[in-house]
């Protein structure tokens, strides 16, 4: 699919519930088939989650079959969000187009994107610009991705980052704590940052609990992203956890809202 369909929808679901929640999904041959993938991602829909994420840099072969298994389960918009160069596939809506802009390393900033941006055109993906940000203590992303992480007690550095991201162009900044991380952006951060920037702001990593969505929602956040808590907790619940979540933080966003 080409166009901006799903940036579109994205910027409806903002309109409609002043903010939106993403479900990320990471495939694995082993952990992580794209038959539960379909389940997961089914489960989460019906909770209330917006759209799904799937991450690549884990799929090994199976990021296709996964991406299929998703789509026939759910109607919501299947966004690629890759750790790499090989996370496109033609059977998601959109990608993430992601620019890691405090890696040391170039590859990371524009290189991969170089590489893979033929790619993304060849196979028809609608592609999303987005900053993507890792902050303290960063996880795998951070790791992988050769960040300068940024400190959790600087949102200075991150407002500094983000407003660079809107003033070339990003349509989206991302602060990535790191997936599983042990502790998720600092709402501080997220506030100074959703201040100075007026492009949504997509704050993901370590949210576990209905708080500290709704801390981050409440500082200015406007995506969402769970990927661990959902993967460890919908297939056993059933989705009532993630549901209770969701109906929390979007209650508060339309508060928040109100005039
Ligand atoms: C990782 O921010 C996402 O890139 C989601 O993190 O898995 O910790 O929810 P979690």
């Amino acid at each position: 699919m080409t166009g901006e369909r799903v940036w579109r929808y994205i910027n409806d679901v903002l309109n409609r519930d002043h903010m939106m929640h993403l479900t990320l999904i990471d495939p694995d041959p082993l952990t992580l088939t794209p038959e539960k993938a379909g389940k997961i991602a089914k489960l989460a829909v019906d909770a209330g989650t917006d759209g799904i994420m799937v991450g690549g840099s884990t799929a090994f072969g199976i990021l296709d079959q996964t991406v299929q298994e998703i789509k026939s389960n759910v109607s919501v918009p299947v966004i690629l969000f890759p750790g790499n160069v090989n996370g496109l596939t033609k059977y998601a809506d959109a990608v993430f187009f992601m620019s890691l802009l405090n890696s040391r390393n170039t590859y990371w900033i524009i290189g991969a994107q170089m590489l893979s941006a033929p790619a993304a055109k060849m196979l028809g993906l609608e592609t999303i610009s987005m900053a993507y940000l890792v902050v303290e203590p960063g996880g795998s992303a951070g790791w992988v991705g050769e960040a300068h992480l940024i400190p959790r007690d600087k949102p200075k550095i991150a407002a500094a980052y983000a407003l660079e991201a809107e003033t070339i162009g990003f349509k989206l900044v991302y602060l990535e704590a790191g997936s599983g991380a042990s502790t998720a952006v600092p709402p501080e951060m997220v506030k100074l940052v959703s201040s100075t920037i007026r492009i949504p702001i997509a704050v993901g990593g370590g949210i576990v609990a209905p708080d500290q969505a709704l801390d981050i929602v409440k500082a200015g956040a406007k995506i969402v992203v769970q990927g661990n808590i959902i993967e460890k907790t919908v297939l056993s619940d059933g989705g009532r956890l993630l549901k209770t979540m969701i109906t929390r933080v979007k209650s508060e966003a339309q508060k928040k809202k109100a005039p």
